[in-house]
């Protein structure tokens, strides 16, 4: 199983909510390595960027509005086969729908206000961290 790395965000609910230190426990628990970690506001063209493969859906301007309505924690994870053991703990994109005591499951509210983003993949993975974090941040 190769190591590797994943990129997460602690959504502005949960940082709002006072669980950022709650989940980031939760990720050290499942064995990831926090290797770079900040907390930022996303101004909204950041936002527009981040998610420009969703432009063209109907979701698009209220998740931006969304994640522009408060501070995130943005990270880069290290583990094996990190980017789908993170989706794993997650749970299901709606937090409604995710299994019991995955990290949206317990601090998610619905679809949009889901607490936590994964990479959905190794190639989305190196784009996101990339966003958020130079080469120098992740070494
Ligand atoms: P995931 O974050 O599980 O990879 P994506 O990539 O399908 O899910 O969607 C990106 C983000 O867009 C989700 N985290 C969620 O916040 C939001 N989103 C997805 N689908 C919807 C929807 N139907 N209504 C509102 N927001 C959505």
């Amino acid at each position: 199983m190769p190591v590797e790395r994943t990129l997460t965000i602690i959504k502005p609910d949960a940082v709002a909510a006072g669980n950022a230190g709650r989940i980031i426990a939760r990720l050290e628990q499942e064995g990831f390595t926090i290797v770079a970690m900040k907390k930022l506001a996303l101004s909204e063209a950041q936002a527009r960027g981040f998610y420009a493969v969703h432009g063209e859906r109907p979701f698009f301007e209220d998740l931006v509005a969304f994640m522009t309505s408060g501070p995130i924690v943005p990270m880069v994870l290290e583990r094996e086969s990190a980017v789908a053991a993170l989706r794993e703990v997650m749970g299901a994109t709606d937090s409604l729908k995710a299994a019991e005591g995955t990290i949206r499951n317990l601090y998610g509210t619905d679809i949009e206000r889901n607490a936590i983003h994964g990479s959905d993949g190794p190639d989305t993975a190196e784009v996101e961290r990339a966003f958020f974090f130079s080469s120098l941040e992740q070494a």
